[in-house]
């Protein structure tokens, strides 16, 4: 079916162009294994920055970077009064990640404005395209950074709070990172992490913020739809866990004795297992544990563990988190050990808007295509932006439901189709 519409519909986009962008963009920070790392800050994600710079000038959409180092591109309304369309995604990927997870979302807001402006259209409200800083947190283990200065849902002070306090693998503070950014002048050196609250937009400066994105799941390929209207974005929290226990010998302590923070953690993970899945909705996962000293004949003495949960229902995530941290409290205390849990981050899940569904049904009808809604258990800036104003998108189907790995992919087929509703959403919307 979709084939069908592809070769009998004119679209407005250009496919092709969209595509070949892409693909560029997917050979910076590409790996051996074909997998992106382009992580906030490091070498490779300024290398795609300054890609992305380049086609925004290119195709003369006057870019700009904010104080949290957020891109830019924009056609001017003829009303710069009225609230502007946001379109957008992110750039930064995880660690040996996939080429679509967030680059789709901001090359075709590219291509949605260049096709405006080859077009003629001068729209009454200013249109524009964002690529945030770090969302997918990978670097630094601090996620939405671009969008929560944008939306300001924690406040400018709390974030350089976070900010300061956040440290990469080397030692280096996101501050420090966002500084030696700063230092390669032009766009960039508006970067200021001291001035974040000058990159937060006000309530009415905004009319919609559209995503597009990769689903990362397998409805939309199990359904053979090629996109498909996320109707809510799943909450998430964030915490990192510190057990302490005693590191010794591992030849002459005997178990009776030992004080190892690895057994416990060991015994957390399945606490943490068995609450997530009893609560029959939330999702739990532990993806990062650091044990110290780490030496195979020394018993654990420390071990630094993360907490990832999700849920649609913020009172049951809630509940769940709850339940997790008590249980963890409790094990270590019946091993004698100690325990610090640090929140690092929450999100509250959002419903899209009802406006913005509306507008992504009528394109899709336009072009005669079926309408399917599903959930996104994945977080994105647009559960960020959702503080902030109303919000919508557009899954475009995933191969294998893979992300977040140099498998990840999309046919160029759905690509363009998505993009194509992206576009007649957002003139929809202008
Ligand atoms: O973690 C997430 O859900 C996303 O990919 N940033
Ligand atoms: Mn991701
Ligand atoms: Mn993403």
């Amino acid at each position: 079916m979709e084939s069908n519409i592809i070769q009998n519909m004119d679209f407005n986009v250009n496919g092709n162009r969209l595509w070949n962008d892409l693909m560029a963009l997917g050979k910076i920070g590409s790996g051996e294994d074909r997998g992106v790392t382009r992580t906030s800050f490091d070498q490779d994600d300024i290398k795609a920055r300054k890609f992305l710079l380049n086609l925004l000038e290119q195709a003369d959409l006057d870019p700009y970077m904010d104080e949290a180092g957020n891109i830019f591109g924009q056609i001017y309304g003829k009303n710069p009064e009225m609230p502007a369309i946001l379109i957008g995604s992110h750039i930064d990927t995880v660690n040996s990640g996939g080429r679509f997870d967030g680059a789709m979302g901001v090359l075709m807001g590219v291509e949605v404005l260049r096709t405006m402006k080859e077009k003629g259209i001068k729209p009454d409200r200013t249109v524009k395209v964002v690529s945030f800083t770090d969302e997918e947190g990978a670097r630094f283990d601090y996620a939405f950074v671009g969008s929560t200065a944008l939306s300001g849902t924690i406040g400018a002070e709390k974030l350089k709070k976070d900010l300061a306090s956040a440290v990469d693998g080397n030692g280096i503070s996101y501050l420090e990172a966002m500084k030696s950014a700063s230092l390669e002048g032009g766009y960039f050196s508006r970067i200021n992490p001291d001035l974040l609250e000058q990159a937060q937009l006000r309530k009415n400066e905004l009319k919609a913020y559209i995503e597009v994105h990769i689903e990362q799941g397998k409805v939309l390929e199990s359904k053979n739809l090629g996109v498909g209207i996320v109707s809510g974005i799943s909450g998430g929290e964030w915490a990192e866990v510190t057990i302490s226990g005693e590191a010794g010998h591992a030849g002459t302590i005997g178990m009776a004795e030992r004080k190892d923070a690895l057994t416990a953690v060991g015994e957390c993970l399945l606490a943490i297992e068995k609450i997530a899945r009893e609560s029959n909705g939330s999702v739990a996962t532990v993806g990062k544990l650091d044990v110290k000293p780490g030496s195979g004949n020394v018993i654990p003495g420390r071990v630094d563990f993360t907490i990832d949960v999700r849920d649609i229902s913020d009172k049951r995530r809630e509940n769940t988190i709850t339940k997790i941290y008590d249980s963890i409290r409790e094990i270590a205390a019946n091993r004698g050990l100690s325990c610090v849990i640090r929140p690092v981050q929450s999100v509250s899940s959002v419903m899209s808007s009802s406006m913005v569904i509306e507008a992504i049904q009528a394109a899709l009808q336009e072009i005669d295509y079926p309408i399917h809604e599903l959930p996104s258990g994945a977080a994105h800036d647009a559960m960020v932006m959702g503080e902030l104003t109303e919000i919508g998108m557009i899954f475009v189907r995933s191969r294998d439901g893979i992300s977040h790995h140099p498998e990840e992919w999309s046919s160029f087929e759905d690509v363009a189709l998505g993009c194509e509703v992206l576009y007649r959403t957002t003139v929809r919307l202008l």
